[in-house]
């Protein structure tokens, strides 16, 4: 078979985002578009003549197309062999697993996560490190930089190889070894988890209803949820991946989740509800006509994570990103361990997991792990939660409202603007960052403005410094208010605005979040001069 070196020219919006480069389908579907980017990798990272490679994606329209295309391309720049997905599957902690369990030199994860899919919907690509963790910004810059120099790649004349039965074949030399996509991630779960109360709590009544969104978790949580633990086969819903998943968008929050959110909060709902995204790193949690919000989720996993025997021994410590609240902060000072904050994307957790430094991360993007593996992981979450509400024998809510009442609220919201003009959402952070000078001390209702500033944060185990992260305004009672720009959608801009107070007074804690930030939600408005430049005077999301 012949490798090909075909003549390319760059592409110059090839520069990875929050969590790799995402792009709507047809972007990517234009001649070399792909190749490029994948040639780019390549370059970047310095192959190893022979070295093994993990492959998959979460099914999403144009994900087998794909495949093949790396697959050549991985024999024709090196690669002695490929583990790849059944069928070009695998879920993002499921590859962040393989990577680590067979030690291979990192691996290619195509996802555009909880994006939608389809023809014209999107599609996206990142690179994993040999940590198992998504590419530092390092890389993602080496990768950028050499995508705006390339003048070729390099491509194995070859047919396509047989994806959908498990075994090996070869592609030019290079061996393609096509795995189960569940098997080591289930046995995983079961390693950290207590699946035999978990089975008990199940068979005893408890009612399950997990919403894999017609995305990539449908058949995980048939093998784990189904299989493993016992849970009727209605428990999982929408659980035949789909390319296009069923025309949704498999993003698990209150607004697309609706169809889960609807059984929860309906007449005889059942006692716990769950949904993870796209790729099934993120996961949204729901108890009888309740939402946990994500940054209390982090917490209460940590308050409550000696139930749990992979994590008996006790937690290192705890990372969170910056918009994210500090209820988990609140936890680690009384379990007396430390807590991290970082920037958004979990490419920022891997060194503190790797060192040692933390066991627990979360972010308030529907995302929770641990250094099981170095990617979030939406199933390990309903796990862990199960297992908690197994050990407890308490309801979701009750769990929630006693975690409030001894360490107090973290009252906690994201309004999420999508679809802005991009000029009208840069004007939105060119202002605020405008009125930096004027705003600490300023009286603005009951609160009063005590610092701004852009989040920068300097990595505590390699030094390396990442600036521009998300504006902060912080009020003297402890409250504040922190706006950013999305690093992961395709079209306009979005803009995301969190807002978080502290209520320790038990009386309140059953308001509703937006009523009871309802004074912050009118300040971010005034401050950042949103309705008048945009035009908007609603989000499109609330979570
Ligand atoms: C990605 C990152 C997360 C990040 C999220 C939101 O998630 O992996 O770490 O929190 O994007 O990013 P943004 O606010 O920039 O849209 P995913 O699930 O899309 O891979």
């Amino acid at each position: 078979m012949n490798i090909r070196k075909v003549s390319t020219t760059p592409f110059n919006d090839q520069k990875p985002g929050t969590s790799g480069l995402r792009k709507r389908v047809p972007v990517f579907r234009q001649a070399h578009y792909l190749e490029n980017f994948v040639q780019a990798i390549f370059d970047s990272i310095e192959v190893p003549q022979g070295t093994t490679l993990t492959l998959g994606g979460d099914g999403r329209y144009y994900n087998r197309e794909a495949i093949q295309i790396i697959l050549k391309m991985a024999a024709a720049n090196g690669f002695g062999r490929v583990l790849v997905g059944q069928g070009g599957i695998l879920s993002t902690p499921a590859a962040s697993c393989i990577i680590r369990k067979y030690a291979t030199f990192g691996g290619i994860i195509l996802s555009a996560s909880h994006n939608p899919g389809g023809p014209d919907g999107d599609f996206g690509i990142k690179y994993n490190t040999p940590n198992g963790g998504p590419a530092p910004e390092k890389v993602t810059e080496a990768i950028f930089a050499r995508s705006k120099e390339l003048t070729e790649y390099r491509i194995l004349d070859a047919p396509d190889v047989a994806l959908d039965e498990m075994g090996e074949s070869d592609l030019g030399g290079m061996r393609v070894q096509v795995i189960d996509p569940v098997a080591d991630y289930a046995k995983m779960m079961e390693a950290l988890f207590d699946f035999g109360a978990i089975r008990q709590l199940l068979a005893g009544g408890f009612r399950l209803k997990f919403d894999a969104m017609h995305a990539v978790t449908g058949p995980y949580a048939q093998e784990i949820f189904v299989k493993r633990l016992g849970a009727p086969a209605a428990s999982v819903m929408n659980a035949v991946p789909l390319p296009d998943f069923g025309g949704g968008h498999p993003d698990p929050n209150l607004t697309y989740a609706h169809e889960l959110v609807e059984v929860l909060y309906g007449a005889d709902a059942p006692d716990f509800g769950a949904a993870s995204d796209g790729d099934g790193d993120r996961n949204m949690i729901l108890g009888q006509r309740f939402f946990v919000t994500p940054s209390d989720s982090l917490a209460i996993l940590a308050a409550n994570a000696q139930l749990a025997p992979g994590y008996a021994q006790g937690l290192a410590g705890i990372a969170r990103s910056m918009p994210t609240s500090a209820a988990a902060d609140r936890v680690a000072q009384a379990l007396g361990i430390p807590c991290f904050e970082t920037p958004t994307g979990w490419k920022f957790f891997g060194n503190l997991m790797d060192a040692g430094e933390v066991t627990l991360c979360g972010e308030e993007s529907f995302g929770t792990g641990s250094d099981h593996v170095r990617e979030k992981d939406g199933l390990w979450a309903v796990l862990f939660w199960l297992n908690i509400v197994a050990a407890r024998k308490q309801s979701v809510e009750a769990i929630v409202r006693e975690h409030w009442a001894k360490f107090g609220r973290n009252v906690y919201s994201r309004h999420d603007y999508e679809g802005l003009p991009l000029d009208a959402a840069n004007g939105v952070m060119k202002h605020l960052h405008d009125s930096f000078a004027t705003l600490p001390g300023t009286k603005m209702g009951s609160y009063q403005v005590q610092f701004c500033d852009d989040f920068s944060y300097t990595d505590p185990v390699d030094g390396s410094v990442s600036t521009g992260q998300g504006v902060r305004i912080g009020f003297s009672d402890g409250s504040r208010i922190v706006f950013r720009l999305s690093g992961t959608g395709t079209e306009g801009a979005t803009l995301r605005i969190y807002l978080e107070a502290y209520e320790p007074d038990v009386s309140k804690h059953h308001l509703d979040a937006q009523v009871a930030l309802a004074e912050l939600i009118e300040i971010a408005a005034s401050i950042s001069e949103l309705r008048e430049r945009s035009g908007r005077d609603q989000p499109t999301v609330i979570t």
